[in-house]
């Protein structure tokens, strides 16, 4: 599927750069174009895809330090602006547009939910978001950010892709570095499954298409992906069991939200050597889906690629029952609550027990 891709913030820009960057590496071309918006100057210096500062006449390049309310409003303020420099880039042959953005700081959390809205009332391509969560151990800020501009987001995008920075934490990295891998890991998974949705030379024995992409996120609400790659053996019999531990490790180890099996819709797209591909281990991984997530849909394809391991891409759309969303605002609505040491008026604003949207 072709798609435009905005980063908005730090995290945001990151992944919408790495993003391109493994679009480019495999020849994919999925991405039609690519650009970054920041408060903060320094923040999109690193970045290699184009960019855009908002708001100077407020923060003069400095950033939002962390106010999402302030960054809402310099997005609504700058908007006809972003909205020029982003709609020349959505031509015709975009399928999708995909903002990129982490819920726990300033930018990100309060520009999104306004752009997202912008964007939707003026296309008619679906607008996605792919949020990043903060992870437990971040600040009360960062929760109640996130808690607040998760909600909006979800009321606002067409489906928004949870990843959880917790549950992509590892042990002996530093936050940069588990950064840097947890932003090419979720590149590589929607780069696939953008590139899954654009096959149509006949290659593969069933062929995604994008529609297959936009049917599984129709219900809206919340989204997560999951991918996982087995070594394939020599021969297809063998192939069966090879795909369906894919399948099941990349539902139940392998996806951007923990603990969540359950969706309205889902996805399946088998990567890997096409006479590799077991017919059989498809059928049945499928079947195994549709029990596992208890859903009504589950769509499936395959991906031919000349890799050695078989790779299984699950995508849920309209994710249900999650004890980690359900956890995370809980989590946020404490935060919210909890008494700050600045008397400001956003903290009092909190001081019930709903998060207030932005
Ligand atoms: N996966 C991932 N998460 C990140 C990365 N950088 C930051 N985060 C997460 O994203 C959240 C927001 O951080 P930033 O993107 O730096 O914040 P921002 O939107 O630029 O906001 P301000 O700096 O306050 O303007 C953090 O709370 C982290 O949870 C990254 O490179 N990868
Ligand atoms: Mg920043």
């Amino acid at each position: 599927m072709k798609t435009v891709l905005i980063g908005v913030g730090q995290a945001g820009g990151k992944l919408a750069d790495e993003l391109v960057a493994f679009d480019y590496k495999r020849g994919y071309d999925s991405i039609q174009n690519a650009v970054a918006i920041n408060t903060a100057k320094t923040d999109l210096q690193p970045l290699s895809i184009d960019t855009v500062l908002i708001g100077q006449d407020r923060v003069k390049g400095h950033g939002v330090g962390g106010d999402n309310e302030l960054a809402a409003e310099i997005m609504d303020a700058d908007i006809e602006e972003i909205q020029q420099k982003v709609g020349s880039r959505i031509t015709t042959e975009a399928g999708s547009i995909i903002l990129t953005t982490g819920l726990g700081g300033g930018t990100g959390s309060g520009g999104t939910p306004v752009l997202a809205r912008r964007l939707r009332e003026i296309y008619e391509i679906p607008v996605y978001v792919l949020a990043i969560l903060p992870s437990t151990d971040e600040s009360n800020l960062a929760q109640v950010n996130a808690g607040r501009s998760l909600k909006t987001i979800t009321d606002t995008a067409d489906a928004t892709l949870v990843i959880d920075n917790d549950a992509w934490k590892a042990t002996g990295e530093s936050l940069t570095e588990g950064y840097e891998r947890i932003n090419q890991q979720f590149a590589k998974r929607i780069g696939l499954l953008l590139a899954a949705g654009e096959m149509t030379d006949g290659v593969a024995e069933s062929v995604v298409d994008s529609s297959e992409v936009i049917n599984t996120l129709r219900t809206g609400g919340m989204a997560a992906i999951g991918y996982n790659e087995v070594q394939a053996a020599e021969t297809t019999e063998e192939n069966i069991n090879t795909v369906m531990t894919a399948t099941r490790s990349a539902l139940l180890s392998g996806l951007s939200i923990t603990g969540e099996t359950t969706a309205e819709r889902a996805l399946l797209v088998i990567t890997g050597q096409p006479d590799r591909i077991s017919r059989k281990g498809v059928e049945k991984s499928r079947r195994w889906l549709e029990d596992e997530t208890e859903s009504m849909q589950v769509r499936g394809g395959d991906f031919p690629t000349d890799s050695e391991q078989i790779g299984a891409l699950v995508l849920l759309g309209g994710i249900q029952h999650s004890d980690r969303i359900e956890g995370f605002f809980e989590r946020a609505k404490e935060a919210a609550a909890a008494p700050t040491e600045t008397e400001d008026d956003d903290a009092k604003m909190f001081q019930n027990d709903e998060l207030d949207g932005l």
